[in-house]
């Protein structure tokens, strides 16, 4: 009996160690260790076959089993360590990342067209020696309308159609009141242009209720409508990137006396007549004059004294032309694909 149990033990023994050997993962070894040393395992019980034995036999066949089970406790131990770490670099190889793979890859963001255009205005006046002003786009009724000579129930209200908020407090419908501003806290020499959103209760195809305008302004003894062509002239030619010719019409507008709108030789034609230009060879790009004594009254500059000249100009439009595109529209829509073409 003590012989074959002893046989048993050292055969259990063999095939343990070489279960534990071959178990390829921790799920693996984990079986291996229930099935050898679990509450029912194999090694386990050996120990129930102990109560078999010859008392004499009895304390030398347990020892044995300890051993067995302290040599199998021991090799489970060191393969799980050595499992593990398979485990470990396997797991780190798949989740290894490869650096030198490319990217997604950036798009990089662009200007609008019509922050471009107002950029590259700014730096053709700020070259002439103008300064850049801003103002509130909540204007009340005197820096709107009054200051600039267009009185109250007086018809050219109607040339712009307003956003009211109040009786007194509109929406601004040009860039002028920042210019009267300017007027009421700097003293002549004035040279400034203001750019900015104006607003009108109008929408169409050619027409959206916001929209860019930039005016600018020169005051000084000895203002004439040499200076005011001299400068609109420059400013033209240094947009379009070429020479051009540039002619003024008698117009009115209340704040200007005498007043001008002024055309440029067709871009798309060079003056030969096409479907942009109407055929007539020449587009409109700016409205100006001389301003009007009352605007210097209003705002306490001595028109005895002073002269000065103004302008105005619509940024979509002044766009439209430099990209040759044809609907208002496309500037409001956002569409990337739109958009994209300007980066
Ligand atoms: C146009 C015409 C113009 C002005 C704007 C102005 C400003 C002051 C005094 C006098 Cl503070 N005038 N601005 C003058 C003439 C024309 O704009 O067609 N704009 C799109």
């Amino acid at each position: 009996m003590e012989k074959n149990s002893n046989a048993d033990l050292d055969r259990l023994l063999k095939s343990g160690l070489s279960d534990i050997t071959h178990a390829e993962n921790s799920k693996n070894l984990e079986a291996v260790r229930v099935q050898l040393l679990g509450k029912q395992g194999s090694v386990t019980s050996q120990l129930k076959v102990i109560g078999s034995l010859a008392p004499e036999d009895r304390s030398a066949f347990g020892a044995a089993v300890n051993r067995v089970r302290a040599e199998l406790t021991t090799a489970i131990e060191s393969r799980s360590l050595a499992i593990v770490e398979v485990e470990r670099q396997i797991k780190i190889e798949s989740q290894r990342i490869d650096v030198t793979l490319p990217g997604r890859g950036l798009e990089p963001g662009g200007l609008h067209p019509v922050t471009r255009t107002l950029r590259k205005i700014e730096r053709i006046f700020l070259r002439a020696g103008f300064n850049i002003a801003y103002g509130p786009e909540i204007e009340d009724d005197f820096h709107n309308f009054e200051a600039l000579n267009i009185p109250k129930n007086h018809p050219a209200r109607a040339m712009h159609d307003t956003f009211y908020l109040d009786p007194e407090t509109v929406l601004r419908t040009h860039t002028s009141p920042v210019q009267v501003r300017y007027l009421e806290n700097n003293h002549p020499p004035v040279n400034v242009i203001a750019p900015g959103r104006v607003y009108r209760c109008d929408s169409d195809v050619t027409h959206t209720p916001m929209f860019h305008q930039l005016e600018g302004l020169a005051v000084d003894t000895d203002i004439s409508f040499g200076d005011l062509k001299g400068i609109l002239i420059f400013f033209l030619q240094e947009f379009f990137e070429r020479d051009l010719p540039v002619r003024f019409r008698p117009s009115f507008f209340p704040f200007t006396e005498p007043s001008a709108e002024v055309d440029m030789g067709c871009v798309f034609c060079d003056g030969a007549g096409c479907r942009i230009c109407g055929q007539s060879g020449w587009l409109e790009v700016l409205g100006c004059g001389m301003v009007h004594p009352e605007v210097f009254a209003q705002v306490g500059i001595d028109n005895e004294r002073y002269t000065g000249y103004a302008f105005g100009l619509g940024i979509e439009r002044l766009t439209m032309l430099r990209y040759g595109v044809n609907d208002l529209r496309v500037f409001f829509e956002n569409e990337v694909s739109f958009l994209r073409q300007f980066t």
